[in-house]
């Protein structure tokens, strides 16, 4: 089942793991409106393919807004506060975008969030993100707050080492996650996109995850 509309009776809010939420279908009411952003945004700052360190190029399109950007090359990871592409500042994070971020991670419990980075990743059919921990921002007293869009993905997670035991987790088009607290060094990662069609994003899949990384 990848196309939930009448037959999703997930829950409002449930809970993935220790700090960590699932808010199904949270962003759904606004998803055209945050496409026409990443619409805008992406005119300024364009999706693009990184090299990793370890010299792969990532199959995910990246780009972000925000004060700061994360960003990775031959020589690492960081967050920079111009993209290295325009030679510009990353686009400034729209008001609308960071107060659905900063909602959600209320509602979950996290009062008081200040992102000041969104990343955003586009996802072609066959792309992957293998898994990893988020672990490049400066404190990790905050949440990532993430955004899925389009086509469905499969989300792994597992625990605080890369050999903990993983469990899979489907995320359909408006879902949102508060991925923080106890959980918030989990190693995480998505399965390769089936491909498909998806009447709101055509061929790919979007997550925006927002992050406090200054
Ligand atoms: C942080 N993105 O961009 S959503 C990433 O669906 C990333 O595109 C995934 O992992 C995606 O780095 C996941 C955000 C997320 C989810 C779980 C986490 C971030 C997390 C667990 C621990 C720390
Ligand atoms: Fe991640």
């Amino acid at each position: 089942m990848s196309q939930l509309t009448l037959l999703d009776d997930r829950p409002a809010q449930v809970a993935i793991a220790e700090g960590a939420w699932l808010l199904p279908r949270r962003a759904l009411s606004r998803a055209s409106a945050i496409l026409a952003e990443i619409e805008a945004l992406t005119a300024r700052s364009p999706f693009r393919h990184m090299t990793t360190p370890g010299g792969y190029t990532m199959t995910a399109g990246l780009t972000n807004c925000g004060a700061l950007g994360w960003t990775s090359d031959a020589e690492g990871y960081q967050y920079t506060p111009t993209d290295p592409v325009t030679g510009d500042p990353w686009p400034p994070m729209p008001e609308g975008l960071r107060r659905i971020a900063c909602d959600a991670a209320e509602a979950a419990g996290y009062p008081g969030y200040e992102p000041d980075v969104c990343l955003m990743n586009r996802y072609p059919p066959g792309s992957r993100l293998t898994l990893h921990q988020d672990k490049n921002e400066r404190r990790y007293d905050a949440p990532v707050v993430s955004i899925s869009l389009g086509l469905t993905a499969r989300f792994v997670f597992g625990g605080l080492t890369r050999k903990a035991p993983t469990q899979t987790l489907s995320l359909h088009h408006g879902d949102m996650l508060v991925w923080g607290g106890a959980s918030r060094l989990a190693y995480h990662g998505v399965r390769r996109v089936e491909s498909g069609e998806h009447p709101e994003t055509g061929k790919y899949r979007y997550c925006l995850t927002f992050r406090r990384a200054g």
